[in-house]
């Protein structure tokens, strides 16, 4: 029951001429220099900028007043789903490149497939989102190993795939509906990508911001990979409910988050939307964050000049009118103002110019004057209007301007004093090299590993700073505090690069960091990891440059070491040690399968992993539908998605799956089988009851179960094993010869899941495992081996990639609230648990 969308073909092969050639170069470019359209695939930037261009579309779609809902869902296999109720991508025929092209071609088919058509067909004429770098759809397309999209309009829902930027078949209908939308769906290409995780956290805090800055806007994560996590971000308040999640785990100053919107009109004769939201809180911290168009532009620009002058222009008025500056002597100033702020400025104009492709800084000079009148206009009218909360504001900033020239005074004592890495004899162990981009300094946790670190090490370059204990925490302490701590104080002379903001009096000059990699080297438990985080802090507020030119790296010890008779090696985590047992399970192991194959060497690896991914992605499974007949199922009769595209064959595969699962499981299945179907997705239900009294669950195998990552996954494994001919769960024909211990020996085995349960014990035997909870652990020796040794170590470069959640992070952990801390732990337990075992 497909119909096909383009009436005057229905053999595409044929149909692609050189035209359409032309169309796929333009892809071609994209997977040859992906770095170019979608930015870095290595570091993960890449990687989660093909879920912003697919999530910006939705936007857009909304903010063009169509669509009130966003579903985002990150599957098992790393696929990841967008869906929106917007108006869905119109489906007909494009005109212009059907010409070009000679043949009919849908705009849902362009949209895919021509590098930034997406704009091309926008009617709506306010659209403010905009890309990272704009590429579109076509683009993540191109670096997709497949792409699925199903759109809903008109009545009914429509249907396309892709395999690496090219369509496999034509747009075709495959159900009825009365609802409007666009989901998609792809999987980023393994060849392209070489790290395809997603993460969490990133997709999550961008999703959060998104709802933030879009009032109503419904938003929806879910992740179906490990535990499974899911969050509903809708925030009607907007930034004002921003600005209360961000000073959270802070301590207000003033109750109510001042907040308003106003929209101004351009020369051009469109309109810019200024929307600001601003409170003030205890810490010392100034935390801004301005968007443009729903992006984050790190480096500020025009709005943000604009917001900082309208906040001086009405301080110091309404300050100098209220008579509030009788006790200092030069006014406030600028930092004075913004100590303890938190605020978000946000504008939405049509068409801003930034400085840069990656749009950190906005230099539309017409959002300045915007965000200058509306601020000075609306928060004027605020203090008067509220006078007991605007002298609250105002004392605590005559406060900072007081503790600010305190903080100078405390600073002079620092520089007279000995700032003199020599007079650290006895803590640092320096290294010999003065060359700083030579020379690495470890940080370590504890006297006794600073001592098998400093034993370890290769003097020449390597210094090694021991700590003792905690240090303090910078975020609750002020400037002056911090600085008469002994073990910052030795931290700070040690890196040589003295401290605080040269414009305000302090010493600070990147150009002296006397090293150009400073590695934390903590313990893998919960006070190493109390320890790395308050280092953290300390350089993420006091010389955020360090993290900015990527010279602050967190040591990898390895988890484990695994040796047998005189053979001894390190695993990096519990990843590296299962790949390293099957390894050995397969080692000197050739498998006989009953279609005559003989498996040995590297196929054999594939095939166990192959083997270990079924079992994985049946315990995922057991959550939509009871994985002991889900595996039946698929191991009787390997029912899959062409058998539920049409009502005649699902009959069939219905009658052939029953036959055969009461046959083979005559315990769980004297069953009943029903059919039935679904109108919106074309497809056949399924439905298998087990008998009464069996441990199995009812399972309906339905369109919605077929297609998911695990099921897919799944039938995928299960196929590769029948071609094979290793039987899939019953005749006893699999012969393993071994030729180490056992050699020559051949044991029979039942089936697949037996053989793999054959490669992990054989592959564990004789090994013993121990794992590393301290570096206190390790002589000096294996700390050179395994942490210090360049040619052998893993570390991780921090970054600082999301100013929001950086700050949020910070200020939750290390911060004086007491709530939002032990919810973030709860929260992130599993993390905490993983690093304490
Ligand atoms: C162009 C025109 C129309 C809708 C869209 C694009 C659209 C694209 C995406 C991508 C993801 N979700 C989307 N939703 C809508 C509307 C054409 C019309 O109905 O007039």
């Amino acid at each position: 029951m497909t119909t096909d969308v383009s009436a005057t073909q229905n053999n595409s092969s044929s149909s692609y001429d050189s035209e359409s050639i032309t169309v796929l170069e333009g892809l071609e470019a994209v997977r040859k220099r992906p770095g170019m359209y979608i930015g870095d695939v290595h570091s993960g930037e890449g990687l989660h900028h093909l879920v912003w261009e697919v999530v910006d579309n939705s936007v857009d779609e909304h903010l063009g007043g169509y669509g009130t809902q966003m579903n985002v869902t990150v599957h098992f296999d790393g696929s990841v789903t967008v869906e929106d109720n917007g108006r869905g991508i119109p489906i007909g025929k494009h005109v212009e490149m059907s010409n070009k092209l000679g043949r009919d071609v849908s705009a849902v088919e362009v949209v895919h497939t021509v590098l930034h058509a997406g704009g091309k067909f926008d009617h709506s004429s306010y659209k403010v989102s905009a890309g990272l770098h704009g590429v579109g759809v076509s683009a993540v397309n191109a670096v997709s190993e497949w792409l699925k999209v199903e759109i809903k309009r008109e009545g009914h829902v429509y249907f396309q795939e892709y395999r690496r930027g090219a369509a496999a078949a034509d747009l075709e209908v495959i159900g009825d509906t009365d609802r409007t939308g666009t989901k998609t769906t792809f999987k980023p290409d393994p060849e392209i990508f070489p790290n395809l995780e997603f993460s969490y956290d990133i997709l999550a805090s961008r999703l959060r911001e998104l709802s933030f800055l879009n009032a109503g806007f419904l938003i929806t994560l879910t992740d179906e990979r490990g535990n499974g996590r899911a969050e509903t971000f809708e925030y009607k308040g907007g930034v004002r409910e921003f600005i209360e999640h961000l000073n959270k785990a802070k301590e207000p100053v003033h109750d109510k988050v001042v907040h308003f919107v106003a929209e101004t009109p351009l020369e051009s004769g469109s309109e810019i939307v200024v929307e600001v939201a601003l409170q003030w809180n205890s810490t010392y911290v100034e935390q801004i964050f301005p968007y443009t168009n729903n992006i984050h532009n790190k480096d500020g620009g025009t709005h943000l000049t604009g917001f900082k002058s309208a906040l001086t222009r009405v301080f110091n008025a309404y300050g100098t009118t209220a008579n509030l500056f009788k006790d200092i002597k030069n006014g406030l100033s600028g930092e004075d103002i913004r100590e303890g702020l938190t605020a978000v400025v946000s504008v939405k104009l049509p068409d801003p110019s930034f400085s840069s492709q990656t749009k950190d800084k906005l230099v539309s000079s017409e959002a300045k004057v915007a965000v200058e009148n509306v601020v000075v206009d609306k928060l004027g009218t605020f203090f008067e209007e509220n006078p007991a909360t605007a002298r609250k504001i105002i004392e605590k900033t005559i406060f900072a301007a007081k503790a600010r020239e305190a903080a100078r005074k405390a600073r002079e004592v620092v520089r007279k004093g000995s700032m003199d890495y020599t007079s650290l004899s006895g803590k640092l162990a320096d290294c010999q090299s003065r060359d700083p981009a030579q020379s690495e300094l470890y940080i370590v946790e504890g006297d006794s590993a600073g001592g098998s670190a400093k034993q370890g090490r290769d003097r020449k370059f390597q210094a090694i700073l021991p700590l003792k204990g905690k240090i303090l925490n910078v975020e609750r302490a002020r400037f002056d505090k911090m600085l008469s701590s002994a073990e910052i104080g030795t931290l700070i002379t040690a890196l040589g690069c003295g401290i605080g903001d040269p414009e305000q009096g302090g010493t600070f000059d990147i150009n002296k960091l006397r090293y150009h990699q400073i590695v934390l080297m903590t313990d893998a438990d919960v006070d190493g990891s109390h320890i790395r985080t308050l280092l953290l802090t300390f350089f993420y507020r006091q010389m955020p440059e360090v993290l900015e030119k990527g010279y602050l790296y967190i040591a990898q010890p390895p988890l484990f070491r695994v040796w047998k008779g005189k053979k001894s090696l390190y695993m990096k985590d519990e990843a590296a040690l299962d790949r390293f047992f099957l390894e050995q399970g397969v080692d000197g192991l050739s498998v006989h399968a009953s279609k005559g194959v003989t498996l040995s060497g590297e196929p054999l690896l594939r095939l166990s992993e192959r083997l270990r991914m079924f079992r994985r992605a049946l315990s995922k499974i057991d959550r939509r539908a009871d994985a002991k007949v889900v595996s039946a199922v698929l191991r009787s009769s390997g029912l899959g998605k062409s058998d539920l595209r049409e009502r005649k064959r699902a009959e069939q595969a219905a009658a052939r799956t029953q036959e055969r699962l009461l046959k083979k499981y005559p315990d769980i299945f004297p069953l009943t089988i029903d059919i039935g179907w679904e109108m919106e997705h074309g497809a056949a239900k399924i439905q298998i009851s087990p008998r009464p009294g069996s441990n199995a669950r009812e399972v309906t195998i339905d369109w919605s179960l077929v297609q998911s990552a695990e099921y897919e996954e799944l039938y995928s494994i299960e196929q590769d094993v029948r071609s094979l001919g290793l039987p899939p769960y019953f005749a006893k024909t699999i012969k393993a010869g071994q030729d180490d211990e056992g050699r020559g020996k051949e044991v029979e085995l039942e089936d697949a899941d037996a053989l793999w349960e054959f490669i992990e014990q054989r592959g564990r035997k004789g090994w013993s495992i121990q794992r590393y909870k301290g570096l206190g652990e390790m002589n000096p020796e294996q700390l050179w081996e395994t942490t210090l040794d360049p040619n052998a170590r893993m570390m991780l470069q921090v970054r600082l990639d999301d100013a929001v959640q950086t700050d949020q992070v910070f200020a939750i952990l290390m911060g004086d609230q007491v709530e939002p801390r032990r919810e973030f732990i709860e929260q992130n337990a599993l993390n905490v648990r993983n690093l304490d075992i």
